[in-house]
């Protein structure tokens, strides 16, 4: 890491690392040097294919906030001594250093409804701010990223082509994942429905993708490598996906998997202050779908990446992706159930 922090000159010479975990793409380091703090991740260039593409969207957002004039807080790549947004190295790969907002916290799992609904209004300012800039121009970074259609074929085809053992092991959630495929149709229609707008789209809502000021306020949102054109129901389903249970995708325990009405109306609110009026009524009625969308997207890109043998998102034990899956499609049903009981 030396060597990659050596790029941006003497201040770095005597820095010292520590690993943040949590994502399960890149890498992500706090560095400390001479009393200040940065954030430096290693952008895993299996996933995004041209890093550079990121490097182009973060600039083409901070001109436009510049020619807007606004003061939203971006929070953009610190060049290296010769002008470079990443760092490269031979071997190593592609490395973005950011300052550490001062003042700034993370949280890592949702507590309370107030969290998420400050994180929903960070996503919807990021995507209002931008409202006069064309989503088009951004580079796509994963081509076909959030697209249900793309994931149920890719799903599909690892049946025929993955892992036979697994694929032979788990004809239940295969099932089960199939009965549901009406949602890939319902998602074809809302796509060509010029009521769901294209728009600058951050396409990973998680929680700690959000910087939190001390008071607990949202700052800014975070994390813009998978900022691309996008649909609504992307950031407004992944925040369903990951705020509303008290548990995340890892847990093994399914009886501890709920929906709590209480942080879904949260995200609504949060989500619509912060798009001031933008959305459409066809968006504005559509909530629990995008909750649906990303929640059964998961579960597909889950159980693809268990039946080709963990290509993708890697696994720490045996079966890792396969406990995800089925902790996704608890979570879909869990969604249902709630649905019909009109609490959400
Ligand atoms: C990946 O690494 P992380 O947590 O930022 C994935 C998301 C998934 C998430 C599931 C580029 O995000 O789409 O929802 O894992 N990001 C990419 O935990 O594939
Ligand atoms: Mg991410």
């Amino acid at each position: 890491m030396n060597n990659i922090l050596q790029q941006y000159g003497s201040h770095f010479q005597n820095a010292s690392l520590e690993v943040i975990s949590g994502g399960l793409i890149n890498q992500t380091w706090k560095v400390s040097a001479k009393g200040e703090n940065f954030i430096l991740q290693r952008i895993n260039d299996n996933v995004f294919k041209e890093p550079k593409k990121i490097a182009t969207n973060i600039r083409l957002l901070a001109d436009h906030l510049t020619a807007i004039e606004s003061d939203y807080f971006l929070v953009s790549a610190i060049k290296t001594e010769s002008g470079e947004e990443l760092a490269y190295e031979e071997g190593s790969g592609y490395f973005r250093l950011t300052p550490f907002v001062k003042n700034s916290k993370t949280i890592q799992v949702v507590e309370t409804p107030d969290q998420a609904y400050e994180a929903a209004l960070q996503f919807g300012k990021f995507s209002s701010i931008f409202s006069d800039f064309d989503a088009k121009q951004l580079q796509v970074t994963i081509p076909n990223f959030h697209d249900l259609a793309y994931r149920y074929k890719q799903f599909e085809s690892v049946l025929l082509k993955g892992n036979p053992q697994r694929v032979n092991a788990c004809s239940n959630e295969i099932a089960q994942i199939r009965s549901y495929a009406k949602l890939v149709d319902e998602y074809n229609r809302i796509r060509m429905n010029p009521a769901f707008k294209l728009r600058v789209t951050h396409h990973d809502t998680k929680i700690s993708n959000v910087l939190f000021d001390l008071d607990n306020k949202g700052i800014c949102v975070i994390d813009l490598d998978t900022v691309m054109p996008g649909y609504f129901f992307s950031d407004v389903g992944d925040m369903m996906r990951t705020y509303v249970s008290p548990t995340n995708e890892e847990e093994i325990d399914l009886s501890k998997i709920e929906v709590r009405p209480v942080f879904y109306h949260a995200i609504v609110q949060g989500y619509s202050e912060g798009m001031k009026g933008a959305l459409s009524t066809k968006e504005q009625n559509s909530f629990f779908l995008a909750g649906q969308f990303l929640v059964y997207m998961q579960t597909l890109r889950f159980l693809t990446d268990y039946l080709d043998n963990d290509v993708y998102y890697g696994s720490q034990f045996e079966g890792q992706n396969l406990v995800r899956s089925r902790n996704q499609l608890t979570l879909f049903s869990a969604f249902v159930r709630v649905r019909k009981s009109q609490e959400i």
